[in-house]
């Protein structure tokens, strides 16, 4: 029975070990609210968010674009674009624009883009493609095409923000790919083809080398015979056992 009272006297003490400690501030126990990085579950190669700090910005991979500033991008890169703090949208000079450097229609977010998101004079521009200003998450995630040719970087703005909030992207180079799909692989698999067919050469040579050793071991063995071998190909009797 003492027993029984002292494991019952641990399991409650073990409960109590649980139990959250009060505290009379409530500002030492701050929790965290909403995503802090709508992107960081997503798997992109780029993350773009849009930022209050110092001012209206677009932060590139953890760091501010200046305004105007240019992204580089790599073809087949995934590009994620979010909210970190205030209202943000991404906002080409037109749909061609938009179009000359991502998939749009194979985003998922590829419906949230529209002409002229804040009416027919969106940022002061009359032909724009974009997605509505919004205040949390993603925006959009957006793949660089496999081939593009800009001649010019590609412009985009905020759509909240406009000028104050632009920048432009250049797209140079592929994006880098697992070893299985790159041509250095193949040119692997050729070269590992090399000593295999050294070897089909040398064991072809050696089908015609080897009755030539064959015979002429026969010759040998047959030098002191008082006849010739007569097992031997007429070719070969000659110049034997004289
Ligand atoms: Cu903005």
């Amino acid at each position: 029975m003492a027993a029984a009272i002292s494991l019952i006297g641990v399991l409650a003490g073990t409960a109590f070990a649980y139990a959250s400690i009060q505290r009379n501030d409530a500002s030492l126990t701050p929790q965290p609210t909403g995503p802090i990085d709508p992107c960081g579950g997503v798997k992109a190669d780029v993350t773009i968010l849009g930022d209050l700090a110092p001012g209206p910005v677009w932060v590139v991979n953890g760091k501010i674009l200046p305004n105007n500033g240019t992204v580089s991008l790599k073809a087949g890169q995934v590009v994620c674009f979010g909210i970190k703090a205030g209202t943000h949208g991404l906002l080409f000079p037109s749909q061609a624009a938009g179009q000359s450097v991502f998939d749009i229609a194979a985003s998922p977010q590829a419906s949230k883009f529209i002409a002229n998101p804040r009416g027919a004079s969106t940022c002061g521009q009359s032909n724009t493609f974009g997605t509505v200003p919004q205040g949390s998450g993603v925006i959009a995630i957006l793949r660089v095409l496999d081939s593009v040719t800009l001649a010019t970087p590609a412009p985009f703005e905020c759509s909240q923000h406009c000028a104050n909030m632009a920048g432009a992207f250049t797209v140079d180079g592929l994006q880098d790919k697992p070893l299985g799909n790159t041509p250095a692989v193949k040119l692997t698999a050729v070269l590992l083809l090399v000593p295999l067919r050294v070897a089909v050469s040398a064991a072809v040579w050696a089908l015609f080398r080897i009755p030539a050793i064959a015979v002429k071991s026969a010759r040998y063995s047959n030098r002191n015979s008082p006849t010739p071998n007569s097992s031997l190909p007429h070719t070969t009797r000659f110049g034997c056992g004289t």
